[in-house]
């Protein structure tokens, strides 16, 4: 199994914590996306990390539908049990969320300049990133509260990779301000070996 991957992109390091987090291995094959890398392209054509290899050859992108394979293959750890799963997939697609809108504007401000952030893309994209902070908080408590949610799943990963990559690039949003539900969660990621491992570099 091989694994395609860069060290800043958060979706590779959730599909590298998921990987590591079912006690899997695959062999890392470090690419950058953005200089239409061969290796890269003939596993994706949309030039996109992360991909996972499986042992039989088939390669998947998108680094949701590499969790859901994984849970296919390993049974331990599941990221997506059955018994909690619209809790689960409700809290992972309001992170995946915040992954897309954070990683948007470092890539529109890379590409525009100090700009970016003024055009009608860029406000809607920070006004997404702190709306969807507030809904990740409100239902993340809300979950716990009602013991919705188990102690480890793909919410955890997602959630504390899109907290580390707000840290990594945007500093700016100080997000620990007002979300102690997402502070503990955090607090109990970055505890991780998988996540301790990965750190954004
Ligand atoms: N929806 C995809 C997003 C993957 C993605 O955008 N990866 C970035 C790195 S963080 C990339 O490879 N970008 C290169 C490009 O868009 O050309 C996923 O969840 O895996």
């Amino acid at each position: 199994m091989e694994l395609y991957l860069n060290a800043t992109s958060p979706y590779a390091r959730v599909a590298r914590i998921a990987a590591m987090e079912k006690g899997l291995e695959p062999e890392l094959v470090w690419v950058d996306p953005w200089s239409n890398d061969e290796q890269l392209l003939d596993v994706n054509p949309m030039a996109r990390v992360p991909v996972l290899v499986t042992d039989e050859g088939q390669a998947i992108s998108e680094s949701l539908l590499v969790l859901q394979y994984l849970d296919g293959i390993v049974e331990a750890t599941p990221l997506f049990p059955e018994s909690a799963l619209a809790s689960v997939l409700q809290l992972t697609g309001l992170a995946q969320g915040l992954i897309d809108a954070s990683f948007g504007t470092v890539i529109q401000r890379k590409h525009e300049g100090d700009t970016a952030d003024n055009t009608l893309l860029g406000q809607r994209r920070l006004a997404a990133i702190k709306r969807t902070l507030a809904g990740l908080e409100k239902n993340l408590e809300s979950a716990i509260k009602q013991q919705e949610l188990p102690a480890f799943s793909a919410t955890h990963i997602v959630t504390g990779v899109a907290l580390e990559y707000l840290d990594f690039r945007l500093p700016e949003i100080h997000w620990r301000e007002s979300h102690p539900a997402l502070v503990e969660l955090d607090k109990e990621m970055s505890a991780r070996a998988s996540f301790a491992r990965t750190a954004f570099a």
